[in-house]
């Protein structure tokens, strides 16, 4: 399987060639794909420079920062268009292991299988150097998420994944709007809608040890209204088919 991995990137300077680094070793046969945002801090120079000394290693330079979704939907663009079989999405800070991204693609190889993710909250995973109102967060956002969506997901929020590359041709790309964080819950939802099968592989993600983290606000409030909206509407849309089907229920019973 031809294998694209996908590291977006702002403000990333001293971590970048790190994971690079990494995912060369646990993964030699893949392509990488630097997703950089113009950063300020001189990213793009860094990764030109680890692209020019090695032909698997690219970089799409993005004229300004529009949140991680854009960037991600031009890296799959790019991707589909180029013929790989599997895209894959990972931090460049160092908190998702490349080292696990092997178990990952074995598990994608079930034919049966069309979207890994690397979970957090799964038997065999964790979070090393987390806060506890980061963990707070993650878990109460997956709980959140579980209760209304009902997804059969354990961490539909985590950025570590692989897609095979015709999942991510059939759930229309086209019309994502999510542009922060919720960009996974959004693509996780869609996955699952599209009537496709997510498997969870345990990873432990680790804190980063250098640079911010650029989780905000913003982020966490557009994740809040765009999940609530969707639960609103697929809430509604249960409720509406029951009805219906009581309604038939009457009539054949008269
Ligand atoms: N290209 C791009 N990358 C981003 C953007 N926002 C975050 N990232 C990258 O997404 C990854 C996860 O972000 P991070 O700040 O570590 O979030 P956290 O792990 O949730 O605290 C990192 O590789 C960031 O550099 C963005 O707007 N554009
Ligand atoms: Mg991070």
């Amino acid at each position: 399987m031809r294998t694209l991995v996908l590291i977006p990137t702002y403000n990333e300077r001293d971590n970048l060639p790190l994971v690079v680094e990494r995912l060369r070793r646990a993964v030699p046969e893949a392509d990488l794909l630097v997703l950089d945002d113009s950063s300020p801090d001189g990213t793009g120079a860094v990764a030109d420079a680890l692209a020019a000394a090695d032909p698997q290693v690219r970089v799409l330079h993005r004229p300004g920062k529009e949140g991680l979704g854009a960037a991600y939907l031009a890296g799959f663009a790019r991707g589909l268009d180029e013929g790989y079989d599997v895209l894959v999405e990972i931090d460049a800070d160092g908190s998702h292991p490349p080292e696990t991204l092997p178990a990952m693609l074995a598990a994608l190889a079930d034919p049966a299988v069309d979207l890994v993710i690397g979970s957090r909250w799964v038997p065999g995973g964790g979070i090393v150097n987390w806060p506890l109102h980061r963990k707070a967060l993650s878990l109460g956002g997956n709980l959140y998420i579980r209760l209304l969506l009902g997804m059969p997901v354990r961490d539909a929020t985590a950025g570590f994944r692989a897609y095979r590359a015709t999942t991510l041709r059939s759930i229309g790309l086209q019309d994502v709007e999510s542009l922060g964080y919720c960009f996974q819950t959004d693509l996780t939802w869609r996955t699952v809608h599209a009537g496709l099968t997510i498997r969870e592989v345990p990873i432990t993600f680790v804190e980063r040890e250098i640079g911010d983290s650029k989780m905000s606000g913003d982020i966490v409030r557009e994740s809040m209204l765009r999940i609530t909206r969707w639960g609103l509407t697929y809430r509604r849309a249960q409720v509406r088919e029951r009805l219906a089907a009581r309604q038939v229920e009457r009539w054949e019973s008269l």
